[in-house]
Parts: C-alpha cells; sequence; structure tokens
C-alpha cells in the first residue's frame, strides 16, 4: 500500500444502500421527491404514495472528489408491506428514521417500531432521526400538540441514533443535509465494517 492508500482510486466509485422507514403519511416519499427533483408535489398521486417499494439512486459529493452514489429504498409504512421490507432492507448501509413533527404518534413509533424492526433486519445499522414537516409548526397559528426539537433530539439520544434533523419537503428546508448526513454515517460504517472483517 502506497501513501494514498486511504484515499479513493481515482474511477472507484463508493456504492451505498440507504432504507427510508416511518408510519405511513409522515412524508417519507416527499422527502425522497425533494431530494431527487427539487421540488414538492402536494398532489402526489394516491399510487405513488402507496408504492409498495420504489429505488431512486443519486451521486452526492461528500467533498471534493469523493463522491458516493446513493440507492434509497423507499417502502411504505403500512404492516401489509412488512414482509417486502424484510426482504429488501438487510444489507443496508445507513436508514432514515422519520416521523412527522405534527404526529407525535409517529414519533412514540420510532421506538415502538422502527428501531426494533431495523435492528432486527440490520443488527448494528447506523440510524439517522428526521422530523418532518416542520413548515407546519413553523407556520401554526393555534396551538397545537407540536413536537418540540427536543423531543425529537431525547428520542434519537435515547435510542442510540447518530444525528436528529428537522426538515420540511415542502419548504425544501434542511432536505440536502439529511442526505448529506446519511451519505456520510453509509460511508463511514463500511469502512469501520471492513477493519472489523480484517481484524
Ligand atoms: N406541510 C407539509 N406536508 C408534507 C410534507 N411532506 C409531505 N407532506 C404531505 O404529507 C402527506 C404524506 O406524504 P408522503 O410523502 O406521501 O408520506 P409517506 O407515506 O411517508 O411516503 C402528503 O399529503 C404530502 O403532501 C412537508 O414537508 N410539509
Ligand atoms: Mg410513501
Amino acid at each position: 500500500m502506497g501513501c494514498c492508500s486511504s484515499q479513493q482510486a481515482s474511477g472507484e466509485e463508493i456504492q451505498r444502500k440507504i432504507a427510508v422507514v416511518g408510519d405511513s403519511g409522515v412524508g417519507k416519499t416527499s422527502l425522497i421527491q425533494y431530494f431527487m427533483t427539487n421540488d414538492f408535489d402536494e398532489y402526489t398521486p394516491q399510487e405513488y404514495i402507496a408504492s409498495a417499494l420504489k429505488v431512486d439512486e443519486k451521486l452526492v459529493e461528500l467533498k471534493k472528489d469523493k463522491k458516493v452514489r446513493l440507492y434509497i429504498y423507499d417502502t411504505g409504512g403500512q404492516e401489509t408491506f412488512k414482509h417486502l421490507r424484510k426482504l429488501n432492507y438487510p444489507k443496508s448501509d445507513a436508514v432514515i428514521i422519520c416521523f412527522s413533527v405534527e404526529n407525535s404518534e409517529s414519533l412514540q413509533n420510532v421506538k415502538k417500531n422502527w428501531v426494533p424492526e431495523m435492528q432486527k433486519l440490520c443488527p448494528g445499522i447506523p440510524m439517522l432521526l428526521v422530523g418532518n414537516k416542520v413548515d407546519l409548526r413553523n407556520s401554526a397559528r393555534t396551538i397545537k400538540n407540536f413536537v418540540r426539537h427536543a423531543d425529537g433530539r431525547n428520542m434519537a439520544k435515547g435510542n442510540k441514533m447518530v444525528s436528529y434533523i428537522e426538515c420540511s419537503a415542502k419548504e425544501g428546508e434542511n432536505v440536502k443535509e439529511v442526505f448529506d448526513h446519511i451519505a456520510q454515517v453509509a460511508v463511514k460504517r463500511k469502512v469501520i465494517r471492513k477493519d472489523t472483517e480484517e481484524a
């Protein structure tokens, strides 16, 4: 190995598989769609919303000359799609677990359903917690029981998740940050896994 062994050989492409999970309706498909197209479609057709499994791919630049191709897996949160997640989510490199800040039950289900399901399918997988639809909380005219930033942060901490990020696919706020962060986490994980295998 030469002096540059830790650098990526030119032309070599890093690829990582990212699962996106969370309750139905929390905004998973909209988040991915905004990341792919820079656009939010309020009138997403129903069949698209209910899609059983969709895989998008996009090249993300981590830093100069270091790129990673993300394969982003989106399935419905419904129980009926559980068998599909079982088939498709093993070997994921990292997972984005979503909830909506206007739906506190969807936050509780992170702990109750999504963390256990992902830990079972992919033991030790890095998990990023994402609170969607912050535009609703920011623009609220009435007092409603929105999930607070501290609630999300505590959920992430309490479940050993790598971070907590709030975003809005509608406003495009923080969407890029979510995927930049998960790309970095996923790339780092592979190095650790490889080191352990070689040890
Ligand atoms: N206000 C607001 N609505 C959103 C946002 N993201 C998604 N939605 C709406 O929430 C609903 C469910 O979104 P969808 O992406 O299909 O959720 P999924 O079932 O988790 O894939 C749709 O009506 C979206 O238009 C957001 O950031 N802000
Ligand atoms: Mg969806």
